[in-house]
Order: structure tokens, then C-alpha cells, then sequence
């Protein structure tokens, strides 16, 4: 065994993932177009190789070419970018070529010399970790709900398609990303798309908000206004949200189902936008980083809390919101004044996260969870939303500013009602892994959680310019107090480019986290729009071809026991022996943040004598199963290589 990868050309990958990293900040500076430089400048160099060398190269430069890509508006734009971009090589090759490199190459060189010095092992995984949990029910027909007054009432249900149980290993998708067009496609998409999904392995979709928002077909959905207009009235300016009408919805859930992918709907309950009146209503203004000082004394506003939704004139619902329903706004009419304004006689919620004193508000108007005319109607839309849409779980947006036992109750009332399992998983955003540890407690363990934690480890590695310790990549993450609870993922909505909570996980590094969330045996990974078809808006090509590949090897290898190597600062890999229900199945999946190398892991006795390959095509290596069940598989600089049985 001996490192394959010399140190001119790690040196040289090295450069091109500073430039890459350097050339995004550039990028968030409107400063466009790099591709075509780092193309040239990497074709000109280094001609002299050997072969090796120059599929490493191609990697390196595969890699980069997943990042984003610009067009110029005129020559004056490309001059002035090329020039910026040598500015800043020569800043990133001043500041770091002669000392950091130099440092980075000597410790990984003696780090990685230890690791090849060491006996591999075969080791059991100690996470005592039993995969993805979310198992698919008898879907019950659900034929009743319940009116206002209580009474049960027989209602014929728009689906009744079963969902056929699912063997194969469950993956969810985030079906959008912030800049989709507004033209009301979305639907439609969903419903083309289905079997080509399915076939690749997907089994769930999160769809965004359906419900009508306040700024109409240009809103995402998050600025909730009727929670009972799916794109069924002219209200905010169509019938139809951003993403279609309520029929192509329906129609979309049906066809998803029909090639037996589950809906999940977001679910909006925060606040609400847009509303069509307003009233007078007494409030004091609190401080925006201590939601419990006032800064200001008792006054009149004038508060937008008056939802009637002329335009659905009472069907469904005759619910009506005013200022009794909401804890406070964010806008005074009278002064045209924005704020935090807390209504007299109302009190945040205490059982909240406590970012800025108490973080209940966050925007819009503030809906009262300490109110039962709420909360009853909160529950009476989850009935009629099951019942409409026959949807399979939710996604719960904002869940930390919402009272944290409110969702048990609303998710057990629906789930004793529909006699469905209901899968659910909240958006609760932190860095702190306690946080959601608490609100798992809180909420009785009725939902999943998004695992932002292991985002921001994913976000800190591909930004860490090859110095991220890849031991700790789990460390303080929910999959690792909670692999059942875990929803993991790469990238959302909010993480994007330009977005509100911009975390963006570095192009390059993307298909690392995806092998990682998508061939592990914990957590229920969840798969991007952006990352899979691209961000136009963004100029971020996507990662389809890479995705398709590693989806595929989910679906069809990634099963068994799984023995980690989670043991080296740069290159960690871990196998899955496979089993007996899934046929050929088995995986050596190793990635590396920095160096490319080697790994000598155990992928199962079962397994001797067997060719195994890489499904990435990256590596040629042809691997020999020895005799104690071990292979040698090998990663490039900075990549992934997923390794499966020769068939
Ligand atoms: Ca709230
Ligand atoms: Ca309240
Ligand atoms: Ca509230």
C-alpha cells in the first residue's frame, strides 16, 4: 500500500479549491464568470504529467466545473473580473502557499502515513443505529372530519390511491428551491417528473407551501395568507399560487402516489400575511433582541390582523381572524412604523426558543397559540388539508416559534383521526444540537428534525480549504443522538445563494455529503431541487449526474451492516455488507476533504473472491475481495468513490 497522490499535484488540487472558494466570495460580490479562466489556466498547466496525473487533473477540474457559472454582460466586466480573480490568486497563493500548505502538507503527509501504517480493522459500529425508521402504514381511508361544532360528518376523499409497502431504502426530496419561476409549473412538473423519480430512488416529496400567501404567485409560500385556498380562489391577485392551481396539486399528489411516492405538505402556522383589513388595537413595542422590553409605552396602532377572504366567501371555513387571534405584528399603519408590536392583554408564548428573550415573533402577524378558537381551527384545517389532499406527512415550518407541545397535539388528533402514521418533520434552525434534543422532549417525539447541525458541519468542511478534521463531520449533530429522528440533508431553501440563513454547502464538496447522508445506514436523507437540478437564478449547474449515480447506489446497495473508518483527519470511508432481501447489495463508500489515498476496509466474508468497481467511474481499480473480506478502495483529492460489486 503506498499514497498514490504526489505532493506537486495535491498541492496544485489544493490551489484550485482555494480558488474555487476564493472565486464564490467573488461571486457573492456580483463579480461574474470564472469558469472559463480557472479551464484555461488548468489546461495550461502542468502538460508534462503522467496519466494518472491527468485524470486527476480531469477530476479537479470536474469538480470545479460543478461550481457556479456565469455569463458576462460585455468585455469591460470580463476584463475587470479576470483582473480581480489574479488579484485574488495571487492574495490566496501570498497568504497561504508558503506557510498553510506547506504546514497542511507535512501534517497529512505524516497523518496519512500513520493511517497506512495502521492495521486496518474491522470494526462494529458502535452507533447501535437502526436506519431509516419511517415505515409506510396501512393507509386507512380516512372518510370523516370534523365539522366546527364537532359533529362528524362522511366525506368522499379526492385519492384513495394505497401506496404499495416500500422495500427498497426511503429517500425524501425537497421538490423547489427559492428562485423557481412564479409561472405556476410546479405542480405540473411534480406530476411529469414522478416515475422518473421513483425510478431513481425517490420515495417521498416535501412540496413547498400550497396554501395562498400574501404576496400572491410571487410568494414562496412562507407569507402565509389562507390556509384554505390551495389555488382554488381569486384571491391575492389569481386563483392559482406559484407553483399551480389546487387541481394540478391534487393531480400531482395522485400521480406521485401512483408511482408510490409520498407528500409531504409544508405547513405554515407561525404568522399570517396579507391581510385584508385592518383595526385599531392597543400595543406596546418590544425590543427586536429582547422580545420582553418594551421600548416604547402603551398606544393605539393601527394593526393588519383582519383576515375575512372575500374571495373564498366562507366555503370550507367561516372562520374569520382578527387581533384576538394574534400576540402582535410587525407594522403600525397609523405611524408606518416597523416593529415588533405585542398586543395588550397577550403574551408570547413561554415555551418558545428564547433567542432574543423569547423568539414566539418572528413575522407577519403572530398567531396567538395560547388561544383554543386557535388552536380548534388549526385542527380543523389539518382534518380538511388531509381530507382535500390525502397527503402522506407534513414538513413544519418554524416549529421554535411555536409553542414547542403544540405540534403533539395536533399531529396525534390527526393521526388518531385518519388512522395514518403521518410522517412529520420540523424546521427547527440552530447550530445546537441541544436545542433539539429539548424539543424532541418537548414535543413527546412526535416528528423528525432536520439536522442543521450536520449542515453546517457539511457547510464548514467545504468551505475549511482542506482543513476540516472529517472525524468530527458527525460531531454535536442530531444523527448522532437521534439517527432515527434525523432528517439530514445538504442544502434548502434558506441555505441557498442569497437567502435568508445562507449556508451554502460549496459545489465541490456537495456529492462528499450527499455519499454521506445517502449511503449511511442512520438518518432519513432528504435531496435538494437545487442541488439536483440546478439554480438558474444562481447560475449553480446542479449536480444530477453525480446525484443520479449516488441515489442509485442508495436504492440498490446501500443496505446490511455497516462498519465505520471514520478514523483519519482527511480520508473516512465506512462499508455496508448488504442483505439477503436486497440482491448483490453492499457498498464501500470513502471520501476526502483533502488528499486522495486509500482504504483498507471490511465489506463482509460473504463478499471474498468478488470484483468490486467504482460506480462513479472516478477510480479504474479493479478491487479483489480478499480472503478476510477486505478490499483496498481508493478516493481522489478532494472526491468521493463508492464502491459495488462487478455485475
Ligand atoms: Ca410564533
Ligand atoms: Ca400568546
Ligand atoms: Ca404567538
Amino acid at each position: 500500500m503506498k499514497m498514490e497522490a504526489g505532493m506537486g499535484r495535491i498541492s496544485k488540487a489544493i490551489k484550485l479549491k482555494l480558488q474555487e472558494l476564493r472565486i464564490d466570495d467573488i461571486f457573492k460580490e456580483g463579480i461574474l464568470k470564472y469558469k472559463g479562466l480557472l479551464s484555461n489556466e488548468d489546461s495550461n498547466q502542468n502538460t508534462n504529467e503522467d496519466s494518472n496525473n491527468e485524470e486527476l487533473e480531469k477530476k479537479v477540474s470536474d469538480n470545479s466545473s460543478l461550481d457556479i457559472v456565469n455569463n458576462f454582460e460585455d468585455n469591460k466586466g470580463l476584463e475587470d473580473s479576470k483582473k480581480e480573480v489574479e488579484e485574488k490568486k495571487q492574495q490566496i497563493e501570498d497568504d497561504y502557499e508558503h506557510d498553510l500548505i506547506k504546514n497542511a502538507e507535512q501534517d497529512i503527509k505524516v497523518s496519512n502515513q500513520e493511517n497506512m501504517s495502521k492495521e486496518s480493522r474491522v470494526e462494529e459500529d458502535n452507533l447501535d443505529c437502526n436506519g431509516v425508521k419511517e415505515n409506510i402504514g396501512e393507509n386507512g381511508v380516512h372518510n370523516t372530519y370534523k365539522k366546527e361544532n364537532g359533529e362528524k360528518i362522511n366525506t368522499s376523499k379526492k385519492s384513495n390511491q394505497t401506496l404499495k409497502p416500500i422495500k427498497i431504502n426511503e429517500t425524501m426530496m425537497q421538490y423547489f428551491e427559492w428562485y423557481y419561476p412564479c409561472d405556476g409549473s410546479l405542480w405540473n412538473k411534480v406530476k411529469e417528473n414522478s416515475k422518473e423519480l421513483s425510478d431513481v430512488g425517490i420515495t417521498a416529496l416535501w412540496l413547498p407551501p400550497a396554501c395562498k400567501a400574501a404576496d400572491g404567485i410571487y410568494d414562496a409560500g412562507y407569507g402565509l395568507y389562507d390556509l384554505y385556498d390551495l389555488g382554488e380562489f381569486d384571491q391575492k391577485g389569481t386563483v392559482r399560487t406559484k407553483y399551480g392551481t389546487k387541481d394540478e396539486y391534487l393531480k400531482a399528489i395522485d400521480e406521485a402516489h401512483k408511482n408510490n411516492i409520498k407528500i409531504y405538505g409544508d405547513v405554515v402556522f407561525n404568522h399570517k400575511g396579507g391581510a385584508d383589513e385592518s383595526e385599531i388595537v392597543s400595543a406596546r413595542p418590544v425590543a427586536s433582541n429582547n422580545r420582553n422590553e418594551f421600548v416604547g409605552d402603551k398606544r393605539d396602532i393601527r394593526a393588519h390582523t383582519i383576515f375575512n377572504f372575500p374571495g373564498r366567501a366562507n366555503k370550507y371555513s367561516e372562520y374569520k381572524w382578527t387581533a384576538n387571534d394574534f400576540d402582535g405584528v410587525d407594522f403600525d399603519d397609523i405611524t408606518k412604523e416597523q416593529g415588533i408590536f405585542k398586543f395588550e392583554g397577550k403574551e408570547w408564548e413561554k415555551d418558545v426558543d428564547l433567542e432574543n428573550g423569547n423568539y414566539d415573533f418572528l413575522m407577519f402577524a403572530d398567531l396567538d397559540m395560547d388561544s383554543l378558537y386557535v388552536v380548534d381551527e388549526l385542527k380543523r384545517w389539518g382534518e380538511w388539508y388531509l381530507e382535500q389532499t390525502n397527503v402522506d406527512g407534513f414538513r413544519l415550518d418554524a416549529i421554535k416559534h411555536i409553542r414547542f407541545d403544540f405540534f403533539y397535539e395536533w399531529l396525534n388528533n390527526l393521526r388518531k383521526d385518519s388512522n395514518k402514521d403521518l410522517f412529520a418533520v420540523g424546521e427547527y434552525w440552530t447550530h445546537d444540537v441541544n436545542s433539539l434534543e429539548y424539543y424532541m422532549d418537548r414535543c413527546k417525539n412526535s416528528m423528525s428534525l432536520f439536522d442543521a447541525p450536520l449542515h453546517f458541519n457539511f457547510h464548514n468542511a467545504s468551505n475549511s480549504f482542506g482543513f476540516f478534521d472529517m472525524r468530527t463531520l458527525i460531531d454535536n449533530t442530531f444523527l448522532k443522538i437521534n439517527p432515527d429522528k434525523a432528517v439530514t440533508f445538504v442544502d434548502n431553501h434558506d441555505t441557498q445563494l442569497g437567502q435568508s440563513l445562507e449556508s451554502w454547502v460549496q459545489p465541490w464538496f456537495k456529492p462528499l455529503a450527499y455519499t454521506f447522508i445517502l449511503t449511511r445506514k442512520e438518518g432519513y436523507p432528504c435531496v435538494f431541487y437545487g442541488d439536483y437540478y440546478g439554480i438558474p437564478e444562481m447560475n449553480f449547474e446542479g449536480i444530477k449526474d453525480e446525484l443520479d449515480i449516488i441515489l442509485k447506489v442508495r436504492k440498490n446497495y446501500a443496505y446490511g451492516t455497516q462498519h465505520d473508518y471514520i478514523d483519519n483527519y482527511s480520508i473516512i470511508g465506512w462499508t455496508r455488507e448488504g442483505d439477503n432481501e436486497h440482491e448483490n447489495s453492499g457498498l464501500a463508500a470513502v471520501i476526502t476533504v483533502s488528499y486522495g489515498g486509500t482504504k483498507r476496509m471490511y465489506v463482509g466474508f460473504q463478499h471474498r473472491g468478488e470484483v468490486w468497481k467504482d460506480a462513479t467511474k472516478q477510480s479504474k481499480d479493479s478491487v479483489i475481495i480478499d480472503e478476510n473480506g477486505c478490499g483496498i478502495f481508493r478516493v481522489f483529492d478532494g472526491s468521493y468513490s463508492l464502491w459495488i460489486k462487478e455485475n
